[in-house]
């Protein structure tokens, strides 16, 4: 039986772990909604198959699939991946997901955040958003994994990075924005995740990438690669409005140290040029009122650092840049020499407003109760 706990991971001696760490499975949700999907999810959908077909390489992958969209996702998934039916908003497990956590002798727990498509009624990015809210116990009860559910205190697991030995990764611009927890104080958050995700220090970045339509997810800018050493998003560029963004956070992780007391090692890795909408995209895309439109010549929130690290492999995200793909791919090959670094070609998925690791949920490896 999978019960709902009134612990807090902190109480019960759960921490969460690094990606890094060895995983069980990873979990995704199918793309289907035609506003916010273009051509009805059609490209979008090829995408996530890649995406699912490279990371069942490295290890198992679930796949969950609405009643419609069930034969035809189960008919284009390779056999490897577990493709069960679930109902949902839209398709980001990364943040509608559980969190998962783990203790010393292995046991996983989840924590399922109270999710309101990033702002609820302020600035979020659809309405309703009831299923997605119910994704990370469903998933749990599946697993038959214990929850922790923070009810009325918003987040997404996107805006959150761990090295898994007490160092949080946050930025203020996503955890203190109006559509979330405006209820609390900066102090009052730092302490809620201090409780829930067992960490000593959390490192505030002010910004994540331009545009961000996540009020700057944390997992678009920068990442652990272990603990003592984050990948950062980075433009030569200075009259790009990213520098004064990926500046502001390299001068600020240059000068911290982790929970340990380690400086930090900084990698920078240059983002790729402007991805903008095109006017056949921007037409494939089903307007509808309160959904976030998509127009043409907006510049998507494009960055290699939303790759995903799954056992033994970097699913790394691609956009057909003529300089920038390769050394992306160059880079994150000397950063992790002893995983293998698989590219995807992931304009789709940008167009949607995330990428891969937008898409995916790590769980740990842990035991089975
Ligand atoms: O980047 C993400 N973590 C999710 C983006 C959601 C976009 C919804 N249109």
């Amino acid at each position: 039986m999978a019960r709902t706990l009134n612990t807090t991971p902190r109480q019960d001696g759960f921490r969460m772990p690094g990606e890094f760490e060895p995983h069980k499975q990873t979990w995704m949700l199918w793309p289907e909604r035609p506003d916010n999907w273009r051509l009805g999810a059609h490209y979008a959908q090829k995408a996530f198959v890649e995406v699912a077909a490279a990371i069942a390489e490295f290890e198992p992958v679930t796949m969950c699939v609405s009643r419609e969209q069930y034969m035809h996702a189960r008919s284009v998934l390779p056999e490897s991946v577990r493709v069960i039916e679930m109902s949902y908003n839209d398709s980001w497990m990364r943040d509608c997901g559980p969190t998962f956590v783990v203790n010393d002798k292995g046991e996983v727990r989840g924590i399922d955040w109270t999710f309101n498509a990033w702002g609820g009624l302020v600035d979020g990015l659809y309405f309703p958003w009831d299923q997605d809210d119910l994704v990370a116990k469903k998933t749990c009860e599946i697993e038959n994994i214990d929850t922790y559910r923070t009810e009325g205190f918003v987040l997404e697991g996107g805006s959150i990075h761990v090295d898994g030995e007490g160092t949080l990764l946050v930025t203020e611009e996503c955890l203190l924005s109006e559509g979330r927890n405006p209820h609390m104080s900066k102090e009052e958050i730092e302490q809620m995740l201090k409780e829930y995700l067992n960490v000593e220090k959390v490192i505030w970045l002010k910004w994540g990438i331009y545009n961000d339509e996540t009020n700057g997810h944390v997992d678009n800018i920068c990442c652990f690669a272990r603990p003592g050493e984050v990948i950062l998003a980075w433009t030569d560029d200075e009259n790009d409005p990213q520098y004064e963004r990926s500046k502001a956070a390299y001068d600020l992780l240059a000068s911290t140290t982790d929970a340990k007391g380690r400086k930090l090692k900084v990698h920078k890795l240059h983002i790729p040029r402007p991805v903008l909408i095109t006017k056949e995209e921007s037409e494939g895309v089903n307007a509808i009122k309160g959904t976030l439109p998509r127009n043409e010549g907006d510049r998507q929130a494009a960055s290699y650092v939303n790759f995903y690290i799954c056992n033994g492999g970097i699913i790394l995200p691609l956009f057909n840049d003529p300089v920038y793909d390769e050394m992306a791919e160059k880079k994150l090959k000397e950063i992790f020499p002893d995983r293998q670094v698989v590219g995807i070609y992931a304009r789709e998925i940008i167009l949607g407003g995330g990428n891969i690791h937008c898409i995916t949920q790590q769980q740990p490896l842990g035991i089975s109760k």
